[in-house]
């Protein structure tokens, strides 16, 4: 298989690379400088006409999507355990997967690009303002996890799981939320960043783990 990862760095695209790294398998990391508008060049977008990242690369396959992609990449390598193997913890794995991607993800949105809903400022400030205290009910859910994490929110080993709690809490640093604030899953972020593989996409990334500036 010839894999080919389009990222940016401390993007949601963590979440694959952060797998692909642990997977131990060979692919080509393709960095994409979202500040810089990469994501809407014309070669960009004809890979993928929604210019965003991810996008996985796998021979002639072209997969969007993060959820398709960690199914993509599990059902290819069933020894690296991107998602739990089976049973109820895979259920719970995929619904924790989708509420992490089809809200909390978005909640975030709100607050990081308030222009994607809409081109009305005073709207965009107050759609801000309204995104951050939903965004820390969120992570205070998965700091419940966390709490019980035993020692990764799926068990023994960690998963794809372990990298969105990643991105997500450290993406909270941006809207003030002080990780520290949510010491369970601030623990589990700093062991799963500890990870040699995963290590590797941090650096790769150039990824400082805690963003958060207190209000001077
Ligand atoms: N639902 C998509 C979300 C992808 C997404 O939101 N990507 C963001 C980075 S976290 C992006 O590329 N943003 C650039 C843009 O929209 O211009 C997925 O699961 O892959």
């Amino acid at each position: 298989m010839s894999l080919k990862l389009y990222f940016a760095p401390g993007a949601c695209s963590f979440v694959p690379h952060a797998m692909l790294e642990m997977a131990g398998v060979a692919f080509e990391p393709v960095m994409v400088k979202l500040h810089k508008g990469e994501q809407r060049t014309a070669d960009y977008l004809a890979l993928n006409p929604r210019g965003q990242v991810p996008v996985l690369v796998d021979g002639d396959e072209v997969i969007t999507q993060i959820v398709a992609i960690l199914l993509h990449l599990d059902a290819q390598m069933l020894q690296a355990q991107i998602l739990p193997a089976g049973g109820v913890s895979r259920t719970r794995a995929l619904s924790l997967l989708a509420w992490m991607n089809n809200t909390v993800h978005p909640t975030f949105t709100h607050f990081f690009m308030p222009q994607k809903f809409s081109d009305d400022e005073a709207a965009q400030k107050a759609m801000r303002a309204f995104a951050v205290p939903r965004y820390r009910e969120c992570l205070q859910e998965i700091e419940t996890m966390a709490a019980q994490a035993s020692p990764w929110l799926f068990g023994e080993r960690p998963s794809a799981l372990d990298a969105y709690a990643l991105t997500l809490l450290r993406w909270g640093g941006y809207a003030g939320i002080d990780p520290t604030t949510l010491p369970a899953t601030w623990d589990l972020v700093q062991r799963f960043a500890a990870l040699p593989e995963v290590a590797k996409a941090i650096e790769r990334e150039r990824l400082v783990l805690n963003v958060y500036q207190p209000a001077g």
